[in-house]
């Protein structure tokens, strides 16, 4: 039974009993209806104390059953009932409170939770809004300005500030214990949330959250219809209200947004170690991380944000000091902006070592080699890895191209050897992408997976090839960018259009930020071996030559006067139509929608081919790659979830046009003409279930 009830004495108990986290499902929803029943049967209960588990009060209605109509009895009637009974319920909120959660919790007379835990409504997360009263009983509560914030964020809240904000009557170490012994002689029970007046009209707070929403979930349908919503409670009494946001959520509910949302949910969650991979993993409690520029000190703090001890390995003396200074300047911003104290910079500061002895490194266990990106760089390395750590430790490489094979084949043991490909800043990017060589036992696999859930990333497994997963899609981009730019276009058009499409920024202003003398550099190691059929261009060279390396340098596609906002610079545009001239090109204007399509078709096909060739596992694994490593809008679900919305056939049908310009860019890989003709979707063919 998902819902439990007993009686003590005059005390009546419910328990929501659905694991690991109390989804609300159809069960639950019955179970709590049988409760009110079981309730107002009774003689003289003075409360029902309302709880769950230890991790979870209620996580919220079950976001499974969305993908279905909707079956009664239906969470915003089962809520009225719990409000309207005959005894009073009293929530202990044992665990987090989220969504249908949070509002079972509000339409209790009493609310005790347990000091830290999450309450919140994180709908607009899901790309829906609350749909059992969420937005008609909060702002009444709490007041319209509370309730815009934390529904249209979707940000959860500590106990504390929700009792701060009058969202909880108290907060316990026990809420069970608590609510059970309540003395009702002298504790005032809540009127009924739903009987409270409406909110005071506040417009500037509602002109904040839609400005607000507006800058941060561009594009985004359920937050603005949430802040409707909320509003709504102004001036409608409450089932009117209801009704409206229950018609608002069961829209949303089965849109494109919501269900790309409920993708990259579940997809995240279920990015864990494969079932396959049945290994233990190596300890990483002192890990050694070589090379202290931006990654590797980015690499460094994440391990020491989740409480690991760090020996920082460098060259010599002053790049020794520099690597310290990176990592000081991670733990200033973290301090300034709030997210450490200066008691958890002290502790990270003694948890860091950094030197460039690898003998003080001598008991780590696992070392993540994020140094130049050199071949000859990284077996030196390597070997001195080897010669000064234990024998069993896993020796990782950060590369972000480099062939993790030869990589490990100057070892004596070239099974400890593992990619794990970082991304940065490596202490906020969520993406780790586990690099498999073809010696990489399961341990060291075993051991990446345990990192990341440790350093709460999310993981995806890859095979070898030249940019793995999210960085040879991301090559394909840059190319067919590069290609348009020279044919018609503007950096800042193509910029434009991305982000038009949900990118936080297009691919010209993303590469001023990393500075373009690392694509250059990437460049000049693929000469050898770049196919001369392969069209080349040179604008980006040309850059380089002229010293536009980006943001860094004042000036890359853009220019950044006195290192402010980015203004367009028509020298770029020149130097495109000179290489157009040169390479007798006669240039034509490029559409929003042209350059779009032009450039997530090539990344899909680039996508599909990497699925081929099995060095990503599922269609939802590039999703993930995508949406955590590379800024695709997760609203979209991810490359793949996207490919599946317009459909293999319009793909088919686009590069089979395209590849008349160029065979070799656009040929369309095998899978797509497979799915276009059997109607399957990309999720299905490749869904990693072999
Ligand atoms: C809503 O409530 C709408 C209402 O307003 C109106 C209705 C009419 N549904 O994250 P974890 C699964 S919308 C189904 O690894 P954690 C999850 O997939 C909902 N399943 O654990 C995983 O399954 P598996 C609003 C759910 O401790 C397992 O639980 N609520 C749901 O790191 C463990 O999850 C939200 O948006 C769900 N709602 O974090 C909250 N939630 O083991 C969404 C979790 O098979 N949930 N699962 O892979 C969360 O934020 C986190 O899961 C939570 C736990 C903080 C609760």
């Amino acid at each position: 039974m998902s819902v439990d009830v007993w009686r003590e004495g005059a005390v009546g108990f419910v328990k929501l009993n659905n694991p690991p986290v109390n989804a609300i499902g159809l069960d639950t929803r019955k179970g709590l209806i049988d409760a009110v029943e079981w309730a107002e049967a009774q003689d003289g209960l003075s409360r029902i104390v309302l709880h769950g588990l230890d991790r979870a009060f209620a996580a919220g209605a079950d976001a499974r059953e969305f993908d279905a109509p909707p079956v009664a009895p239906h969470l915003p009637d089962v809520l009225n009932r719990i409000e309207a009974c005959d005894v009073p319920w009293v929530a202990a909120i044992t665990g987090v409170a989220l969504g249908g959660g949070c509002e079972l919790a509000l339409t209790c007379r009493y609310r005790i939770a347990k000091p830290g835990v999450q309450i919140g409504l994180p709908e607009v997360t899901l790309g829906v809004v609350p749909g059992a009263g969420g937005t008609q009983r909060l702002p009444r509560l709490i007041g319209l300005k509370a309730a815009l914030d934390l529904i249209s964020t979707g940000k959860p809240v500590s106990a504390e500030r929700a009792e701060e904000l009058g969202l909880i009557d108290g907060r316990a170490d026990d809420p069970v214990e608590t609510a059970h012994h309540l003395d009702l002689g002298t504790i005032e029970l809540s009127p009924r949330v739903g009987n409270l007046e409406r909110p005071k009209p506040n417009e500037t707070a509602v002109e904040q959250a839609r400005t607000l929403v507006r800058s941060k979930s561009t594009n985004q349908i359920a937050p603005a219809r949430a802040i409707d919503l909320v509003t709504l409670s102004t001036t409608t009494d409450l089932p009117d209200g209801m009704a409206q946001e229950r018609a608002a959520f069961v829209e949303l509910r089965q849109g494109e947004q919501a269900r790309a949302l409920r993708h990259i949910f579940f997809a995240e969650r279920g990015a864990r170690v494969p079932r396959s991979l049945t290994a233990d993993p190596g300890a990483f409690d002192h890990v050694a991380v070589v090379g202290g520029g931006t990654m590797g000190a980015g690499i460094a703090y994440a391990f020491l944000n989740a409480g690991l001890r760090v020996t920082l390995l460098e060259t010599d003396a002053e790049a020794t000091a520099r690597a310290q200074d990176n990592v000081e300047r991670i733990i200033a911003a973290s301090l300034k902006r709030g997210l450490i104290s200066d008691g958890g910079a002290t502790d990270r500061r003694q948890r860091l070592d950094v030197s460039f002895d690898y003998a003080s490194a001598s008991d780590a266990t696992l070392a993540v080699e994020a140094a130049f990106e050199s071949m000859d760089v990284k077996k030196s390395v390597f070997t001195a890895l080897q010669k000064h750590l234990p024998k069993n430790a896993v020796l990782a490489t950060n590369t972000s191209y480099l062939d993790v094979n030869e990589i490990a084949a100057t070892l004596d043991d070239p099974s400890r050897v593992v990619g794990l490909h970082f991304f940065a800043p490596a202490h906020i990017m969520k993406l780790l992408e586990i690099v498999q060589g073809e010696r990489t036992s399961d341990r060291a696999l075993a051991t990446g997976f345990a990192l990341a859930k440790h350093l709460k990333k999310v993981p995806v497994l890859s095979g070898v090839c030249d940019g793995f997963i999210g960085n040879r899609i991301l090559a394909h981009y840059r190319e067919v960018a590069d290609t348009v730019l020279l044919e018609g276009s503007t950096p800042w058009e193509i910029d434009e259009a991305m982000v038009e499409f949900g990118y936080a920024m297009g691919p010209y202003e993303t590469q001023d930020l990393s500075g373009l003398d690392i694509a250059h550099a990437n460049r000049r190691r693929l000469d050898a071996t770049r196919d001369p059929n392969r069209r080349y261009i040179k604008i980006a060279d040309r850059m380089v030559e002229l010293g536009k390396l980006g943001k860094k340098t004042g000036a890359g596609w853009y220019r950044y006067p006195g290192g402010a906002g980015k203004v367009e610079d028509p020298i770029v545009a020149d130097l495109a139509i000179e290489e157009a001239h040169f390479a007798k090109i006669t240039r034509r204007e490029y559409s929003p929608s042209e350059i779009r399509e032009r450039l997530m078709c090539a990344m899909i096909n680039e996508a599909v081919g990497i699925l081929e060739e099995g060095i990503a596992a599922s269609a939802s694994d590039i999703d993930l790659v995508t949406v955590f490593g590379y800024g695709f809008p997760r609203w979209r679900g991810g490359l793949m979830h996207y490919a599946d919305q317009i459909g293999a056939k319009n793909i088919l049908a686009t590069l089979e046009k395209l590849a008349k310009e160029d065979a070799l860019v656009w040929s369309p890989r095998q899978a797509i003409r497979d799915c276009a003709q059997t109607g399957t979707s990309f999720a299905q063919h490749f869904s990693g279930k072999k």
